[in-house]
């Protein structure tokens, strides 16, 4: 069961579990009873996660960028990394098109069906959505996820359409927050310089360069921006030694927390 412990303005303190929540009711209540134990209280936006506190778990780690940044390349070198030191890692890709949300974003990104703006839009979300659980899962039993993209993506490639930031964000509230996003920075004539683009929705330079100033104004706290136009080997260590950092103050303990901010 999910124990999702939310402090908003708009929202009371809701504490799930019986026996859990009278727990951590009796720790907010009274903190110096516990001092080794954290509780963070969430501010404006964000919630926390929790399964009991300070409990090691995997990280979320999201690469993001426009396409061809090298996403999926460094995911997936990214992951080898990580298997060859032994951690427990798996690499997941947004859109999924394995499931049936999926083959409707896959046919509408192929151009094979077409569909009004907000709808593709909750679509990307919903396909984010049917995954959340498995994530938590995941996360919770050390595992670590590196992500080829996630709600960034959904926030960029929607309002570059002209969709409000805001009503974009909306169905991404709750979605697990990550724990580092990797943006792979590179200028939309760049990235088309590297061919392959044309054979899906999205993929003009007109359109990128609008996406790419919209993922700038989304950054936050959890970004690394990384240049996407050193040497691959280059990009590789830098993400190594970021995600290991990541992983470890994740090992020790880091709560869980919800979009959209943390
Ligand atoms: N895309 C991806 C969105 O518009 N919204 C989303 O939420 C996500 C996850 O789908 N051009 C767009 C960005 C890409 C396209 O992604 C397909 P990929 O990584 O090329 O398979
Ligand atoms: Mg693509």
């Amino acid at each position: 069961m999910t124990h999702v412990c939310c402090l908003t303005p708009s929202r009371a303190l809701y504490v799930g579990g019986s026996a859990l929540g009278n727990l951590l009711k009796a720790r907010l209540k009274f903190p110096q009873k516990y001092p080794n134990r954290q509780i963070r209280m969430a501010t404006t936006h964000n919630s926390i996660v929790t399964s009991g506190n300070s409990e090691s778990r995997g990280a979320l780690i999201v690469l993001e960028g426009l396409d061809r940044s090298g996403k999926t390349s460094q995911s997936s070198s990214l992951l080898k990394y990580l298997e060859r030191l032994g951690h427990s890692a798996e690499l997941w890709r947004f859109p999924d098109r394995s499931t049936n949300v999926g083959q409707m974003i896959s046919s509408y990104l192929s151009n094979k069906s077409q569909l009004d703006d907000h709808t593709i839009h909750l679509l990307f979300s919903a396909n984010r959505w049917e995954r959340r659980s498995l994530m938590e899962t995941k996360l919770k039993t050390g595992t670590t996820l590196i992500v080829d993209r996630y709600s960034y993506s959904g926030v960029a490639f929607s309002s570059a359409k002209g969709l409000g930031v805001e009503w974009c964000k909306a169905p991404e509230i709750g979605l697990l927050a990550p724990d580092l996003v990797l943006y792979l920075d590179i200028q939309p004539e760049q990235a088309a310089g590297r061919g392959g683009y044309g054979s899906e929705r999205y993929e003009q330079l007109e359109f990128q360069r609008k996406v790419a100033q919209c993922y700038q104004d989304l950054h936050d706290a959890s970004w690394k921006i990384i240049d996407a136009c050193q040497p691959m080997e280059d990009i590789e260590k830098q993400l190594q030694n970021i995600v290991l950092d990541c992983i470890t103050t994740c090992q020790n303990g880091k709560p869980l927390s919800n979009l959209w901010s943390i």
